[in-house]
């Protein structure tokens, strides 16, 4: 299969581009390295330094005897967007591409601006690319659970059936997103649906929820391979910060009530469900969507867990609620179906202890790295 990864720079970008190219496919990335630059306007790099696309390639074809061709561009340029798409001519399309930061998108004008700009520029180019240059091409695009918010009712995959006044119809399931990076991915989904039933394009949107972890096969042949761990406020997700805020002795910043639940994903299953979703493509005019998560959590059950397995390595790890800088419920039902990706092959690897064990082992050894001025919350949209 010819895969051209959209945003192959980024904690999924990278390990998913190894993946693809480790069982032999064609790989192409593209990125602009633009959570790069904002990691640096906003002091929150990553926990380690992360190499460039050119000198991580170089290194993983050393070591594996695998290609994978890295460009960079911006594909929010029209002209960069369509260039790759002709070039490598590819059968499967990933995109990444976008500004994934919640925190980062309510921080003001100008970074809801990019936030907004980038996303829906990046999806719309992506959209015409296709139809230019690739118009039977797969597209795999990454969602998040976030579109739907936290509704009362259970949340189906993608799609549901409403009867009403005596009739019935499928429509895209009720999406309320909670920020504005959320709300970009919502955009992309209603944007793809009318490219899709328009033109028959063939794409798949996986409703993600936050993934946490930095093993994957490839990542773990060497630390230069390692996808970039976040940390921080604004790029860091949940699980990745309670695992080094309890090997820096930070107490656990659980924000409000800590009854927020969200379905959760190692790294591991990430690259499972993308390759999935790539492997059993969507038809011409349909789009398929996948609620990608494999196990629900509230925040005060992580920060239990992190600090359960912490205590048992000897770490003191303390558990404390600040005020929650987001608007959000912090009590709510939580009940996502996510069983399409499990009936096409997923086999989970859930957030047991001892995941939960190696994951600090790794940042216990790079904890002299760890800047403790990134840890709270410096974005609130209360
Ligand atoms: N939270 C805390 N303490 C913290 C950080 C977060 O209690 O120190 C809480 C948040 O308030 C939220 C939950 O943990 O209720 C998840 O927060 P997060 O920062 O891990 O996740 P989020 O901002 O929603 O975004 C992340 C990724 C985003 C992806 C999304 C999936 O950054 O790209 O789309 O997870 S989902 O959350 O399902 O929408």
């Amino acid at each position: 299969m010819k895969v051209l990864i959209l945003g192959g720079d980024g904690y999924l970008g990278w390990p998913t581009a190894m993946d693809f190219a480790a069982a032999g496919h064609d790989v192409t990335v593209i990125d602009n390295y633009l959570r790069r630059i904002i990691a640096e306007e906003t002091d929150s790099e990553a926990l380690l330094p992360t190499p460039t696309l050119t000198q991580r390639a170089a290194i993983f074809a050393a070591l594996t005897g695998k290609k994978i061709t890295v460009r960079i561009g911006d594909l929010a340029d029209p002209d960069i967007m369509m260039d790759v798409v002709r070039d490598t001519a590819p059968d499967t399309i990933i995109h990444y591409a976008e500004q994934p930061s919640a925190p980062y998108s309510m921080r003001g004008f100008p970074e809801a601006r990019r936030t907004f700009k980038n996303n829906l520029d990046v999806t719309f180019n992506c959209i015409w690319a296709m139809l230019e240059h690739a118009p039977k091409a797969h597209l795999v695009k990454l969602g998040t659970m976030g579109e739907y918010g936290t509704p009362n009712i259970d949340i189906e995959e993608g799609w549901i059936d409403i009867d009403h006044k005596g009739r019935s119809g499928r429509f895209l399931f009720p999406r309320a997103a909670g920020s504005l990076y959320h709300t970009t991915k919502v955009l992309d989904t209603d944007l793809l649906w009318f490219y899709v039933r328009t033109y028959g394009l063939r794409v798949t949107d996986l409703m993600q929820g936050p993934v946490y972890g930095l093993s994957t096969d490839q990542a773990d042949l060497d630390p230069a391979l390692s996808p970039n761990f976040h940390y921080d406020d604004i790029f860091g997700t949940v699980v990745n910060r309670f695992l080094v805020q309890a090997v820096a002795d930070i107490p656990l910043t659980v924000y409000g009530g800590g009854g927020q639940t969200r379905g959760y994903l190692n790294l591991r299953d990430t690259l499972q469900c993308v390759r999935l979703a790539a492997d059993n493509p969507a038809d011409e005019g349909e789009l398929k969507i996948f609620n990608q998560l494999t196990e629900t959590f509230t925040v005060n059950e992580l920060a239990d867990k992190v600090k359960k397995v912490g205590d048992g390595m000897g770490l003191n790890v303390q558990i404390k609620s600040i005020p929650n800088p987001r608007k959000e419920l912090e009590e709510h039902y939580y009940n996502p179906v996510h069983t399409g990706l499990i009936e096409m092959g997923l086999e989970p690897h859930y957030m047991t202890d001892d995941v939960v064990a190696a994951m600090l082992e790794r940042i216990i050894a790079a904890k002299g790295k760890i800047d403790t001025n990134r840890i709270m919350p410096r974005v609130s949209w209360k």
